[in-house]
């Protein structure tokens, strides 16, 4: 029998925050790898190592059937032309797709084609929905000036697979370019 905490959560879309959830905190030293202009995160690092991004999870069970989700908060700011981000990751059972639903701010997600390489954006935003198909790793980044909120639901046997991304990174970054968000390839930034 499920419990009343796993039927019904209360959270905030402006803190990014879920009632009676303890979130999991990702600084600026967790994201060593991810940007692409190392000597500007050395310099970032060199003046702190703030908080990047705060996710507060809810997993009520790991049936077959059951679903996972979490509310995450990125705050705003870059490491030289590169919107703060998250880690990103693809899902360890590979099938696993996954719906984020935008809640306040302004974010751009980043999704690559683990087979064929193919990478393009997505916005995310309020009345965004995106749809991460599986086998697509999914890096989520704040291109705003206020926290980003977002809900992402998930089955629960999805998993988390970090390790090819630290490994292979992503193809692409997003960078900010006269003030918008753009995409281009890693290599030639
Ligand atoms: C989980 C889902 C999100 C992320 C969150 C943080 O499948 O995609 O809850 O965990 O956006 O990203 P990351 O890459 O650090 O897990
Ligand atoms: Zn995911």
């Amino acid at each position: 029998m499920l419990n009343s905490a796993a039927l019904l959560s209360c959270f905030d879309p402006g803190l990014g925050t879920i009632a009676g959830v303890v979130p999991v905190k990702r600084c600026l030293s967790d994201l060593r790898g991810c940007f692409a202009d190392a000597t500007a995160y050395e310099q970032a690092r060199a003046a702190g190592n703030p908080v990047i991004y705060t996710v507060a999870g809810v997993e009520p069970g790991g049936g077959e059937g059951d679903l996972h989700y979490g509310v995450g908060l990125i705050r705003p700011g870059r490491v030289g032309a590169e919107y703060f981000m998250t880690k990103g990751h693809l899902h360890a059972w590979r099938a696993a797709a996954e719906v984020y639903i935008g809640l306040s701010g302004r974010g751009v997600m980043l999704l690559e084609d683990e087979v064929t390489g193919e990478s393009r954006t997505a916005p995310l935003e309020p009345h965004r929905v995106v749809y991460v198909p599986g086998g697509t790793a999914h890096r989520t980044m704040n291109t705003g000036d206020a926290p980003l909120t977002y809900v992402g639901i998930y089955p629960a046997k999805a998993g988390h697979d970090y390790g090819a991304i630290a490994r292979n990174n992503f193809r692409c970054v997003v960078v900010e370019r006269d003030g918008r968000p753009v995409m281009v390839e890693r290599n030639q930034l």
